[in-house]
């Protein structure tokens, strides 16, 4: 980010799926709730603790060379639980918290379901929270507003994100759940720079990470693509081996087993026992 360059982000929910994100050259990874909660076959409605989305964290930021940004929800509760939460990532060597202003427990913005904001004081309280907890220089706090996810309206997004940024946030996210960018372009358009900004383009992917860039954007999230791609394979591969009763239709299509080696760095491990 300080270079100018857009940051891509891709979303993953273990440590596989980050090093493959960092292997197709994205420059960070995405803890996404929504992915660690569906790995479980659970809801992505604060229903796993934090110490089960650390985990998922930790293990990813193990595996990899670049940095975790880590979905952390609401902050797993008020401003002492934000407080803990910050001492437990940094500790755990992650480099970034997405803390949104959601009420805890919060629900995953596309669900049908009625989405409470925090009073916008509240939640810059609890982004200065999170910013003195924080014990070193080399960790961000990203605050998320879900202004325009529930329908609050742009000027109420621009209000929020304004005093995120002044309570300390190193970067805010305007997050849309809209078909088409307007909404963001028009968040952007009146956006006075003061801090960098991150989107989330799942529901408007036809807006390109170049266009995003030409707006000033400086964070792009592939958040769940990753998550969908697997559901999609493991439905079509178990399906035909079950249906076949052999392999043989998949095999040219599924990655073979000296690829699953090299992921696990089989070879420097053998390298180092010897
Ligand atoms: C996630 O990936 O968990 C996110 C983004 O928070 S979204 O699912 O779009 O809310
Ligand atoms: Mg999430």
């Amino acid at each position: 980010m300080s270079q100018g360059d857009l940051v891509r982000v891709a979303g993953a929910h273990d440590a596989m799926g980050a090093t493959l994100a960092q292997q197709a050259g994205f420059q960070a990874v995405w803890s996404s709730s929504l992915e660690v909660s569906a790995s479980r076959c659970l809801p992505d409605a604060s229903v796993l603790t934090m110490t089960e989305y650390l985990a998922a964290a930790a293990n990813m930021q193990k595996a990899i060379d670049i940095p975790v940004v880590a979905d952390v929800d609401t902050g797993y509760g008020n401003n002492l639980n934000v407080a803990h939460m910050v001492h437990e990532y940094e500790a755990a060597g992650i480099t970034a918290v997405a803390i949104e202003d959601k009420l805890y427990p919060k629900v995953n913005s596309f669900a049908e379901a009625a989405q409470t904001l925090l009073p916008l004081t509240d939640f810059a309280h609890k982004i200065e929270t999170a910013k003195n907890a924080q014990r070193g220089e080399d960790f961000y706090v990203i605050a998320r507003t879900e202004a325009l996810i529930d329908g609050l309206g742009v000027e109420e997004a621009l209000k929020r994100c304004t005093a995120y940024a002044d309570a300390g946030a190193d970067a805010i996210l305007i997050h849309s759940k809209k078909k088409d960018e307007g909404e963001i372009v028009e968040f952007l358009d009146g956006w006075d720079g003061r801090k960098p900004v991150v989107i989330v383009p799942t529901t408007y992917p036809q807006w390109s990470a170049a266009e995003a860039t030409k707006h000033g954007v400086s964070v792009v999230i592939y958040a769940n693509q990753g998550l969908r791609a697997t559901v999609q394979a493991l439905r079509t591969t178990f399906g035909t081996i079950y249906r076949d009763g052999t392999s043989l239709g998949v095999e040219s299509e599924i990655a073979p087993v000296s690829d699953v080696f090299a992921l696990q760095r089989l070879q420097d491990w053998l390298a180092l026992e010897a």
